[in-house]
Protein backbone atom coordinates (compact mmCIF):
# COMPACT_ATOMS: atom_id res chain seq x y z
CA UNK A 1 0.00 0.00 0.00
CA UNK A 2 1.05 3.58 -0.73
CA UNK A 3 1.89 5.70 2.12
CA UNK A 4 -0.60 8.94 2.87
CA UNK A 5 0.43 11.14 -0.38
CA UNK A 6 2.05 14.56 0.61
CA UNK A 7 0.15 17.34 0.97
CA UNK A 8 1.08 19.71 -1.36
CA UNK A 9 3.05 23.00 -0.11
CA UNK A 10 0.62 24.89 -1.56
CA UNK A 11 -1.63 23.76 0.83
CA UNK A 12 -0.16 24.67 4.02
CA UNK A 13 -1.46 27.56 5.90
CA UNK A 14 0.41 30.48 3.95
CA UNK A 15 0.97 32.87 7.19
CA UNK A 16 0.92 32.34 10.98
CA UNK A 17 -0.12 34.92 13.20
CA UNK A 18 1.33 35.80 17.07
CA UNK A 19 2.07 38.51 19.32
CA UNK A 20 5.22 39.72 19.93
CA UNK A 21 7.10 42.30 22.35
CA UNK A 22 7.73 45.34 20.57
CA UNK A 23 10.51 45.47 22.85
CA UNK A 24 11.92 43.41 21.25
CA UNK A 25 12.21 45.17 18.34
CA UNK A 26 14.16 48.56 19.35
CA UNK A 27 15.55 49.26 15.71
CA UNK A 28 12.50 48.35 14.04
CA UNK A 29 14.24 45.22 12.14
CA UNK A 30 11.29 42.89 12.04
CA UNK A 31 9.32 44.90 9.81
CA UNK A 32 12.19 44.51 6.81
CA UNK A 33 12.33 40.40 7.16
CA UNK A 34 11.48 38.83 3.78
CA UNK A 35 9.02 36.26 6.05
CA UNK A 36 7.01 38.87 7.29
CA UNK A 37 3.67 39.65 5.95
CA UNK A 38 2.27 42.11 8.27
CA UNK A 39 3.22 43.67 11.94
CA UNK A 40 0.34 45.95 13.69
CA UNK A 41 1.97 48.41 15.83
CA UNK A 42 -1.03 49.67 18.70
CA UNK A 43 0.26 53.79 19.45
CA UNK A 44 -0.83 57.05 19.22
CA UNK A 45 2.10 58.30 18.39
CA UNK A 46 1.71 59.85 15.09
CA UNK A 47 2.99 57.50 12.52
CA UNK A 48 6.27 57.47 10.63
CA UNK A 49 6.73 57.18 7.07
CA UNK A 50 5.72 53.96 7.19
CA UNK A 51 7.25 50.43 5.63
CA UNK A 52 4.54 48.27 3.82
CA UNK A 53 4.34 46.06 6.32
CA UNK A 54 3.91 48.15 9.16
CA UNK A 55 0.10 49.74 9.77
CA UNK A 56 0.34 52.17 12.66
CA UNK A 57 -3.20 51.37 14.84
CA UNK A 58 -4.06 54.58 17.23
CA UNK A 59 -5.50 52.62 20.37
CA UNK A 60 -3.86 52.51 23.46
CA UNK A 61 -2.72 48.98 25.01
CA UNK A 62 -3.78 48.37 28.15
CA UNK A 63 -0.98 46.35 30.51
CA UNK A 64 2.87 46.65 31.01
CA UNK A 65 3.93 44.91 28.10
CA UNK A 66 3.38 47.16 24.60
CA UNK A 67 2.85 43.88 22.06
CA UNK A 68 3.03 43.98 18.55
CA UNK A 69 1.04 41.33 16.09
CA UNK A 70 3.95 40.12 13.44
CA UNK A 71 2.08 38.20 10.44
CA UNK A 72 4.94 35.16 9.19
CA UNK A 73 4.50 34.14 5.77
CA UNK A 74 6.56 30.47 5.17
CA UNK A 75 7.04 31.88 1.59
CA UNK A 76 9.37 34.99 1.06
CA UNK A 77 7.07 38.33 0.56
CA UNK A 78 6.90 40.86 -1.99
CA UNK A 79 5.61 44.52 -1.08
CA UNK A 80 4.09 47.34 -3.24
CA UNK A 81 1.71 50.20 -3.09
CA UNK A 82 -1.54 49.87 -5.49
CA UNK A 83 -3.59 52.90 -5.49
CA UNK A 84 -1.81 54.30 -2.03
CA UNK A 85 -2.84 51.42 -0.48
CA UNK A 86 0.64 49.81 0.76
CA UNK A 87 0.26 45.43 0.52
CA UNK A 88 2.74 42.79 1.14
CA UNK A 89 1.65 39.13 -0.43
CA UNK A 90 3.05 35.56 -0.78
CA UNK A 91 0.91 33.55 -3.45
CA UNK A 92 -1.91 32.80 -1.48
CA UNK A 93 -2.49 36.39 0.22
CA UNK A 94 -2.16 39.72 0.64
CA UNK A 95 -2.43 41.93 3.38
CA UNK A 96 -3.21 45.51 2.76
CA UNK A 97 -3.52 48.84 4.81
CA UNK A 98 -4.97 52.40 4.13
CA UNK A 99 -5.06 55.96 6.27
CA UNK A 100 -7.34 58.52 4.95
CA UNK A 101 -7.50 61.43 7.14
CA UNK A 102 -10.74 63.42 7.46
CA UNK A 103 -9.42 67.20 7.32
CA UNK A 104 -10.01 67.55 3.76
CA UNK A 105 -13.38 68.39 4.31
CA UNK A 106 -15.69 65.44 3.26
CA UNK A 107 -18.01 63.20 5.42
CA UNK A 108 -17.08 60.02 6.53
CA UNK A 109 -19.53 58.30 4.94
CA UNK A 110 -18.02 59.67 1.33
CA UNK A 111 -14.60 59.10 3.13
CA UNK A 112 -15.42 55.57 4.07
CA UNK A 113 -16.88 54.86 0.80
CA UNK A 114 -14.47 56.00 -1.08
CA UNK A 115 -11.60 54.00 1.03
CA UNK A 116 -13.70 50.88 0.42
CA UNK A 117 -14.11 51.69 -3.67
CA UNK A 118 -10.25 51.86 -3.87
CA UNK A 119 -9.25 48.53 -1.81
CA UNK A 120 -11.99 46.06 -3.20
CA UNK A 121 -10.53 47.36 -6.82
CA UNK A 122 -7.10 47.16 -5.85
CA UNK A 123 -7.41 43.27 -4.73
CA UNK A 124 -9.35 42.69 -7.98
CA UNK A 125 -6.39 44.65 -10.03
CA UNK A 126 -4.18 42.72 -7.86
CA UNK A 127 -5.66 39.35 -8.27
CA UNK A 128 -6.20 38.66 -4.79
CA UNK A 129 -10.37 39.24 -5.35
CA UNK A 130 -11.63 37.64 -2.41
CA UNK A 131 -11.37 40.16 1.07
CA UNK A 132 -12.01 37.80 4.41
CA UNK A 133 -10.82 39.86 7.13
CA UNK A 134 -11.00 43.48 7.71
CA UNK A 135 -10.38 46.15 10.13
CA UNK A 136 -11.75 49.91 10.72
CA UNK A 137 -10.66 52.11 12.98
CA UNK A 138 -12.05 55.81 13.10
CA UNK A 139 -11.81 58.76 15.21
CA UNK A 140 -15.34 59.83 17.49
CA UNK A 141 -17.38 56.34 16.47
CA UNK A 142 -20.50 57.22 18.76
CA UNK A 143 -20.51 60.56 17.78
CA UNK A 144 -22.76 62.56 14.72
CA UNK A 145 -22.08 63.50 10.85
CA UNK A 146 -25.53 65.51 9.63
CA UNK A 147 -27.43 63.63 12.04
CA UNK A 148 -26.52 60.35 11.76
CA UNK A 149 -24.40 58.85 14.26
CA UNK A 150 -20.84 58.42 12.86
CA UNK A 151 -20.81 54.63 12.95
CA UNK A 152 -24.01 54.75 11.06
CA UNK A 153 -22.56 56.61 9.09
CA UNK A 154 -19.34 54.67 8.13
CA UNK A 155 -21.88 51.75 8.07
CA UNK A 156 -23.44 53.36 5.22
CA UNK A 157 -20.43 54.76 2.85
CA UNK A 158 -19.08 50.80 3.49
CA UNK A 159 -22.47 49.48 2.17
CA UNK A 160 -22.80 51.43 -0.93
CA UNK A 161 -19.50 50.71 -1.74
CA UNK A 162 -19.46 46.89 -1.77
CA UNK A 163 -23.13 46.22 -2.67
CA UNK A 164 -22.61 46.79 -6.41
CA UNK A 165 -19.22 45.50 -6.57
CA UNK A 166 -19.25 42.15 -4.47
CA UNK A 167 -21.03 39.05 -6.18
CA UNK A 168 -23.53 37.11 -4.07
CA UNK A 169 -23.12 39.75 -1.51
CA UNK A 170 -24.34 38.32 1.69
CA UNK A 171 -22.27 35.19 1.60
CA UNK A 172 -18.94 36.86 0.56
CA UNK A 173 -18.92 39.55 3.15
CA UNK A 174 -15.33 39.50 4.90
CA UNK A 175 -15.08 39.12 8.69
CA UNK A 176 -14.65 42.02 10.38
CA UNK A 177 -14.12 44.89 13.56
CA UNK A 178 -15.17 48.16 13.87
CA UNK A 179 -13.72 50.31 16.65
CA UNK A 180 -13.46 54.21 17.52
CA UNK A 181 -10.08 55.80 18.65
CA UNK A 182 -9.54 59.12 19.47
CA UNK A 183 -6.71 60.13 16.28
CA UNK A 184 -8.91 61.90 13.29
CA UNK A 185 -8.99 59.94 10.37
CA UNK A 186 -9.72 56.23 9.17
CA UNK A 187 -7.49 53.66 9.09
CA UNK A 188 -8.90 50.44 7.54
CA UNK A 189 -6.31 46.76 6.96
CA UNK A 190 -7.49 43.83 5.32
CA UNK A 191 -6.36 40.18 4.32
CA UNK A 192 -7.30 39.11 0.99
CA UNK A 193 -7.10 36.24 -1.01
CA UNK A 194 -6.73 34.27 -4.49
CA UNK A 195 -9.38 31.60 -3.23
CA UNK A 196 -12.53 32.13 -1.55
CA UNK A 197 -13.27 31.29 2.46
CA UNK A 198 -16.54 30.29 3.97
CA UNK A 199 -18.95 32.40 5.97
CA UNK A 200 -19.81 31.53 9.51
CA UNK A 201 -22.58 33.03 11.20
CA UNK A 202 -23.22 32.47 15.02
CA UNK A 203 -26.77 30.62 15.89
CA UNK A 204 -27.53 32.69 18.83
CA UNK A 205 -27.30 36.21 16.89
CA UNK A 206 -29.08 37.69 14.22
CA UNK A 207 -26.50 37.96 11.06
CA UNK A 208 -25.10 42.20 10.89
CA UNK A 209 -26.50 41.92 7.38
CA UNK A 210 -29.93 41.08 8.07
CA UNK A 211 -30.30 43.61 11.53
CA UNK A 212 -33.76 45.51 11.62
CA UNK A 213 -33.08 48.96 10.61
CA UNK A 214 -33.47 50.47 14.06
CA UNK A 215 -29.61 50.31 14.17
CA UNK A 216 -29.38 52.10 11.25
CA UNK A 217 -30.44 53.13 7.62
CA UNK A 218 -28.52 50.18 6.41
CA UNK A 219 -27.57 46.85 7.95
CA UNK A 220 -23.56 46.18 8.94
CA UNK A 221 -22.14 44.41 5.85
CA UNK A 222 -19.73 41.91 8.03
CA UNK A 223 -19.96 38.10 8.51
CA UNK A 224 -19.62 36.99 12.26
CA UNK A 225 -16.47 34.68 11.25
CA UNK A 226 -14.63 33.27 8.21
CA UNK A 227 -13.55 30.12 7.79
CA UNK A 228 -10.61 28.73 5.75
CA UNK A 229 -9.58 25.65 5.25
CA UNK A 230 -6.00 24.57 4.20
CA UNK A 231 -4.87 21.56 2.90
CA UNK A 232 -4.52 18.52 5.53
CA UNK A 233 -7.29 19.41 8.06
CA UNK A 234 -5.50 22.93 8.55
CA UNK A 235 -8.03 25.87 9.11
CA UNK A 236 -8.04 29.25 10.19
CA UNK A 237 -11.23 30.80 11.58
CA UNK A 238 -11.25 34.64 11.24
CA UNK A 239 -13.44 36.00 14.47
CA UNK A 240 -15.34 39.66 14.03
CA UNK A 241 -15.46 41.93 16.38
CA UNK A 242 -17.54 39.99 19.09
CA UNK A 243 -20.10 41.85 21.82
CA UNK A 244 -22.52 41.06 24.01
CA UNK A 245 -25.34 40.97 21.59
CA UNK A 246 -27.76 38.17 21.53
CA UNK A 247 -30.16 38.24 18.73
CA UNK A 248 -30.00 41.48 17.57
CA UNK A 249 -30.08 43.41 20.98
CA UNK A 250 -27.15 44.50 23.86
CA UNK A 251 -27.53 42.28 26.31
CA UNK A 252 -26.31 43.63 30.13
CA UNK A 253 -25.89 47.53 30.20
CA UNK A 254 -23.77 48.36 32.99
CA UNK A 255 -22.63 44.43 33.90
CA UNK A 256 -19.52 43.93 32.87
CA UNK A 257 -19.12 40.37 34.18
CA UNK A 258 -22.27 39.66 32.62
CA UNK A 259 -21.17 41.14 29.02
CA UNK A 260 -17.79 39.52 29.23
CA UNK A 261 -19.30 35.87 29.97
CA UNK A 262 -21.99 36.60 27.12
CA UNK A 263 -19.11 37.62 24.40
CA UNK A 264 -17.32 34.24 25.38
CA UNK A 265 -20.34 32.40 24.94
CA UNK A 266 -20.58 33.90 21.19
CA UNK A 267 -17.19 33.34 20.95
CA UNK A 268 -17.57 29.44 21.32
CA UNK A 269 -20.86 29.22 19.73
CA UNK A 270 -18.92 30.54 16.94
CA UNK A 271 -16.50 27.63 17.30
CA UNK A 272 -18.85 25.43 17.45
CA UNK A 273 -20.72 26.23 14.09
CA UNK A 274 -17.10 26.42 12.40
CA UNK A 275 -16.23 22.87 14.05
CA UNK A 276 -18.96 21.78 12.12
CA UNK A 277 -17.81 22.47 9.00
CA UNK A 278 -14.42 21.04 9.38
CA UNK A 279 -15.17 17.82 11.62
CA UNK A 280 -12.24 19.03 14.26
CA UNK A 281 -12.30 21.20 17.72
CA UNK A 282 -10.69 24.69 16.72
CA UNK A 283 -9.44 26.75 20.10
CA UNK A 284 -8.59 30.47 19.48
CA UNK A 285 -5.13 31.18 18.99
CA UNK A 286 -4.87 35.12 19.17
CA UNK A 287 -7.64 36.95 21.23
CA UNK A 288 -7.43 40.85 20.77
CA UNK A 289 -10.02 42.41 23.69
CA UNK A 290 -11.06 46.27 22.94
CA UNK A 291 -12.36 47.90 26.26
CA UNK A 292 -14.79 51.02 26.65
CA UNK A 293 -12.81 51.07 30.45
CA UNK A 294 -9.19 49.92 31.17
CA UNK A 295 -10.29 49.41 34.55
CA UNK A 296 -12.02 46.36 33.30
CA UNK A 297 -8.76 44.73 32.15
CA UNK A 298 -7.94 42.61 35.21
CA UNK A 299 -11.17 41.05 34.93
CA UNK A 300 -11.53 39.99 31.20
CA UNK A 301 -7.87 38.22 30.95
CA UNK A 302 -9.29 36.17 33.69
CA UNK A 303 -12.55 35.03 32.53
CA UNK A 304 -10.48 33.87 29.02
CA UNK A 305 -8.32 32.31 30.63
CA UNK A 306 -10.98 30.39 32.86
CA UNK A 307 -12.61 29.39 29.54
CA UNK A 308 -9.85 29.41 26.43
CA UNK A 309 -6.60 28.38 28.85
CA UNK A 310 -3.65 30.41 28.62
CA UNK A 311 -4.10 31.85 25.03
CA UNK A 312 -2.44 34.50 23.97
CA UNK A 313 -4.24 37.99 24.80
CA UNK A 314 -4.07 41.58 23.67
CA UNK A 315 -6.21 44.24 25.85
CA UNK A 316 -6.50 47.56 23.73
CA UNK A 317 -8.56 50.67 24.67
CA UNK A 318 -11.16 51.23 22.00
CA UNK A 319 -15.08 52.52 21.76
CA UNK A 320 -17.62 50.08 20.95
CA UNK A 321 -20.18 51.35 18.18
CA UNK A 322 -23.46 50.85 20.68
CA UNK A 323 -23.34 53.13 23.62
CA UNK A 324 -24.37 49.87 25.69
CA UNK A 325 -22.01 48.02 24.40
CA UNK A 326 -18.51 47.82 26.91
CA UNK A 327 -16.20 45.72 25.07
CA UNK A 328 -15.68 43.67 22.44
CA UNK A 329 -13.73 40.31 21.35
CA UNK A 330 -12.05 39.01 17.89
CA UNK A 331 -9.13 37.11 17.38
CA UNK A 332 -8.02 33.92 15.54
CA UNK A 333 -9.16 30.25 16.15
CA UNK A 334 -6.97 26.89 14.42
CA UNK A 335 -7.32 23.39 13.87
CA UNK A 336 -4.54 21.38 16.09
CA UNK A 337 -3.32 20.91 12.43
CA UNK A 338 -2.74 24.39 11.69
CA UNK A 339 -0.77 25.38 15.07
CA UNK A 340 2.14 22.65 13.72
CA UNK A 341 2.18 23.46 10.11
CA UNK A 342 2.57 26.86 7.98
C1 LIG B 1 -22.15 43.85 16.45
O1 LIG B 1 -22.09 42.63 16.59
C2 LIG B 1 -21.09 44.63 17.20
O2 LIG B 1 -19.63 47.15 11.51
O3 LIG B 1 -17.80 46.13 10.93
C3 LIG B 1 -18.72 44.17 15.41
C4 LIG B 1 -17.86 43.81 14.36
C5 LIG B 1 -19.55 45.24 15.26
C6 LIG B 1 -17.87 44.54 13.16
C7 LIG B 1 -18.71 46.36 11.75
C8 LIG B 1 -19.54 45.97 14.07
C9 LIG B 1 -18.71 45.62 13.03
O4 LIG B 1 -23.01 44.41 15.79
C10 LIG B 1 -20.45 45.67 16.38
Amino acid sequence: MPGRLPIPAGDAPPFRVAYAAASDDRTGQRRLADDVLAVIDFSTEPPEASDAPVVRVPLVQIGAERLQEVWRSPQPVTRGVHDGIRFTRNDAVLFGHLRLGEDGGGTLEALTGELYHRVFAAVRALGYPHVWRMWNFFADINGSEAGLERYRAFVRGRHSALSPVLPRFEQSLPAATAIGCRVPGIVVCFLAATEPAQQVENPRQVSAFRYPLRYGPKSPSFSRAVLKQWGGDAAHLYISGTASIVGDESRHPGQPEAQITEVLDNVEALLAAAAARTGAPLHPSLLRFYLRDPGHADLVAAAAARRFGPVPVMLLEGAICRTDLLLEVEGMAVSAEAETSG
